[in-house]
């Protein structure tokens, strides 16, 4: 089973996380209930098993408890991966939300890159800040090894555009991590 277990404690965060590529039980409290319904949809789309706990300090902001969730998904994602031996590597995916439409392209190259095009146009989505979502997604990208491109086509509603966001990453890491040969996908031999 491609799975991984990060603990994470600093000052600012407490965070339990198991990940499972292959699927199973999705659990998520970070303390904001959007968040927590960004990372469900993420799990539910990414066929993949989550089981989070968070414990940041909100009473300074969401800032912390975000980008650090980053890096433990993004260090968890990593480790499940091991060798990146036989994956398809890339993955890519259009999600449409009501007036919205998001893109998703990633590569799980080893060499961490991202760029984030999305304006949102209402600051707060609930307790959660919208430019909260490029700190995780940089994050991310950067503790995985993930080449991660989004782009926000259209959309008026941040719910809409960041859920969309969320729904593509989840859609494109499930392409991007399907074993489909044994050896490495890479003309270079690794990754
Ligand atoms: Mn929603």
């Amino acid at each position: 089973m491609r799975t991984a277990q990060v603990n994470r404690t600093t000052k600012e965060t407490d965070i339990r996380l198991k990940l499972s590529l292959d699927g199973g039980e999705v659990s998520v409290s970070t303390g904001i209930g959007f968040f927590d319904h960004m990372l469900t949809a993420f799990a539910f789309y990414g066929g993949l098993g989550l089981e989070l706990t968070v414990k940041g300090d909100l009473e300074v902001d969401g800032h912390h408890t975000v980008e650090d969730t980053g890096i433990v998904l993004g260090q968890a994602l990593s480790r499940a991966l091991g060798d990146r031996k036989g994956i398809r590597r890339y993955g890519s995916a259009f999600v449409p939300m009501d007036e919205a439409l998001c893109f998703t392209a990633l590569d799980f190259s080893n060499r961490p890159f991202l760029v984030f095009d999305a304006e949102m146009p209402q600051p707060m989505i609930g307790s959660y800040d919208s430019c909260l979502t490029v700190e995780f997604m940089r994050a991310l990208a950067m503790n995985s090894g993930l080449t991660l491109h989004q782009k926000c086509h259209y959309g008026a509603n941040a719910h809409h555009i960041t859920e969309a966001l969320f729904k593509s990453l989840g859609m494109a890491v499930k392409e991007a991590v399907q074993v489909t040969g044994g050896g490495v996908t890479s003309t270079k031999g690794v990754l």
